[in-house]
């Protein structure tokens, strides 16, 4: 009987452990990433067992809502590290955590100091937005493992601009989007607030972001109207705690298009009247309104040029009308139909003229590259080029031309190679934004993990971390990333870092190999598309940028092709001069070069191309292998989800190389280099594969 009972005891206390268990670990680590790096996976061990002198309360001096979520942020983060053993805080104690929001030594720009002893971390910022950031860096360096007892850090934001713009349309559809629907819910707005606006505004917060742009650069001139100005009023108010302001991308037209006037010339009286007294109504809504974003004159889009007036002249109108309350920012993206000898020229030419001549309150947008977003530029000609203008950095989050969120593509080294490219006339491209800003054309969608991938939420949290500190290396924020995302081991951390580093490289191998451009599908711009040579604009086809003919392949950009190398400070245009020696990953970028040139290497060129395709295969394969063996260590709904995308990857990069050597043997007329795996099917094959399902576009 005895033993009996003692059995049965002994068992209903394992099915009560058991549901306890499994209660704790379903509602803790639910792994469908949503929680982004924002998870705070229970920590264990002798790290947990550190954290267990600071149970004293939390305090702070400051009454400010900001300063109330810095409170709150660090409590659930710490709640959900210390796991199981979390227990109220013991108020009889010392304050564990201090926070000062007005301190009188620190910046007010979202500046913190974090100093701590054996049971207390004390933080100063000048401003509460600046305590809200010091809990969120304390939770990382928490998350990371680190010890409570030594916390030092003194951070200050290196950009004053750390913003997201979203290519989203007001009908929910996402311009370049690839992870679901638009985040915005303009139908319910205002009335009703989606949660995931606030875990959206939280995600950006902690990872320094303070400016959105709401709406696509391609803009719907009703977004200025009365009722939209009142959906944007709840998501300010909302955000602002959060110390993200909100701006609107601007139709130029509007005054015609939604104001009842005959013109939308810039130095039109009337116009100018109109769009003041817009600025005035936005401002009386949302007092911290940030301002405009406008794309005008670019791919069919309105602007000042339309009545023949510049650039500028449009951008200091708008800025009039915000004065001193806001910012225009103007996008230096901008190519016309007309002049098709380089695209990639026109922006440096409309664009250098101007400078000195845009108002206080412009700033001017530059994409990394000349071209748009590719795989691989060098960087924009404009940066260092126009000293008497503020321009800032645009980057693209979102995998337009790198996949579109399948597979692995973190794009961090993508952008240190623009921050770190030296201008050679007076600093590197992160010196010249520094004191401006950096964007992103935002990734996140409607999907549970906000990015359609997992891994895609990697490059929305360096581009953050990048543009509070362009110093930051990629492989450090990449293992920052995976520590908080997905595990705090160290070799699987270190071997999921290094996976990261090189996939940017992978996609630009078997993409753009050897400094190509612009091959892919036309309008959707997925898979590849080198043989389009027939769009009704030249420069919209491939062709116009491979320039592939039977002796040979790439964009002569030397001063005896476009001579777009002249456009570059002449340091830079002489690294890059001589096909012989130019690095060869710009190398059919700047030149046209036979097919049978032998280049650094030994190869043929004929052959280091088929090689490229080669190496990004094998490259996947083996990142595919690595990923296999983390299976223990990564749970098992992400660990499935990335292996899909992998799998994917894998058969998008053979599918690019075979319908790209398919079409370039076409072209030359050469045999396949010895050793390269035949191509499984005929090139018409290739070139009558439609997608008409392709998102984004
Ligand atoms: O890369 C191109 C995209 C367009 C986009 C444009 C731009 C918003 O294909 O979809 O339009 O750039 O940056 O304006």
């Amino acid at each position: 009987m005895m033993r009996g009972r003692g059995l049965v005891n002994r068992l209903a206390m394992m099915v009560a452990a058991m549901l306890v268990s499994g209660i704790a670990a379903a509602s803790a680590r639910a792994e469908d990433g949503y929680d982004l790096w924002l998870r705070h996976a229970p920590l264990d061990g002798e790290v947990l067992a550190r954290l267990a002198a600071f149970d004293g309360p939390i305090t702070v001096d400051s009454a400010d809502p900001t300063a109330a979520l810095a409170v709150d942020e660090l409590r659930l983060g710490l709640d959900r590290l210390r796991g199981a053993q979390v227990q109220p805080s013991d108020t009889s104690k010392p304050a564990a955590f201090q926070f000062e929001c007005d301190h009188r030594g620190v910046k007010a720009d979202g500046a913190f100091r974090v100093t701590s002893s054996s049971n207390q971390v004390r933080i100063t910022a000048g401003a509460p937005i600046g305590c809200l950031y010091a809990s969120y860096a304390i939770l990382r360096e928490l998350g990371q493992g680190a010890d409570p007892a030594t916390l030092a850090l003194d951070e200050a934001p290196a950009m004053p601009l750390r913003m997201l713009n979203h290519w989203d349309n007001p009908d929910g559809h996402v311009e370049r989007g690839y992870s679901g629907r638009s985040i915005f819910d303009w139908w319910h707005l205002p009335e009703k607030l989606d949660s995931r606006m606030i875990d959206y505004a939280r995600a950006n917060a902690s990872i320094g972001i303070n400016a959105v742009a709401v709406n696509n650069v391609n803009a719907r001139a009703f977004m200025l109207e009365p009722r939209y100005i009142a959906k944007l009023k709840r998501l300010a108010d909302a955000w602002r705690p959060y110390g993200i302001r909100v701006f609107l991308s601007a139709r130029f037209s509007a005054p015609k298009d939604i104001g009842g006037l005959a013109t939308a010339d810039p130095l039109d009286p009337a116009v100018q009247a109109w769009w003041q007294a817009k600025a005035d109504e936005i401002f009386a809504a949302i007092p911290d309104f940030g301002g405009f974003l406008v794309k005008a004159n670019s791919e069919g889009q309105p602007g000042p040029q339309d009545y023949g007036r510049s650039h500028a002249d449009g951008a200091n109108m708008l800025a009039a009308a915000l004065g001193d309350r806001g910012t225009v920012i103007w996008r230096a993206f901008v190519y016309q139909a007309e002049d098709t000898t380089d695209r990639t020229m026109q922006a440096y030419d409309e664009f250098v003229p101007l400078d000195g001549r845009f108002a206080d309150n412009v700033i001017v947008q530059v994409k990394n590259g000349p071209l748009d977003f590719q795989p691989r530029e060098p960087f924009h000609p404009l940066f260092g080029a126009m000293p008497g203008t503020r321009l800032m950095l645009e980057a693209q989050i979102t995998r337009e031309y790198l996949g579109q969120a399948i597979g692995v593509a973190y794009l961090a080294p993508m952008w240190k190679e623009v921050l770190n490219a030296d201008t050679g006339r007076g600093g590197a491209v992160s010196d010249i934004v520094a004191p401006v800003g950096m964007a992103g054309v935002a990734n996140t969608g409607s999907d549970r993990n906000w990015t359609g991938t997992h891994f895609d939420q990697a490059s929305w949290y360096a581009f953050g971390r990048l543009a509070w500190n362009p110093a930051l290396t990629s492989e450090a924020i990449a293992r920052e990333w995976t520590a908080l995302t997905f595990t705090r081991a160290p070799e699987p951390l270190r071997r999921i870092a290094a996976m990261m580093a090189g996939s940017r490289d992978i996609v630009a191998q078997y993409t753009a190999p050897l400094g190509l451009a612009h091959l892919m599908g036309t309008g959707h711009h997925y898979g590849p598309a080198p043989w389009v040579c027939d769009l009704e604009r030249p420069d919209w086809n491939p062709c116009y940028y491979h320039r592939a003919d039977r002796q040979g392949i790439g964009f002569d950009r030397t001063a005896a092709g476009s001579n777009a190398l002249a456009q570059y400070a002449p340091g830079v245009a002489a690294r890059w001069a001589d096909p012989a020696t130019i690095d060869s990953k710009y190398l059919l970028w700047f030149h046209h070069v036979p097919w049978d040139r032998r280049i650094k290497g030994g190869d043929t060129l004929w052959e280091r191309l088929s090689a490229e395709y080669a190496w990004a295969e094998i490259n996947l394969r083996a990142r595919m292998q690595g990923w296999e063996a983390l299976r223990d260590h990564i749970d098992a709904e992400r660990h499935a989800a990335v292996a899909a995308d992998m799998a994917r990857e894998l058969k998008d990069a053979r599918w690019w190389r075979d319908a790209s050597m398919a079409y370039w043997q076409s072209v030359n007329g050469l045999p396949l280099p010895s050793g390269a795996r035949p191509i499984p099917e005929p090139l018409e094959a290739y070139k009558a594969r439609t997608f008409p399902e392709a998102p984004g576009q």
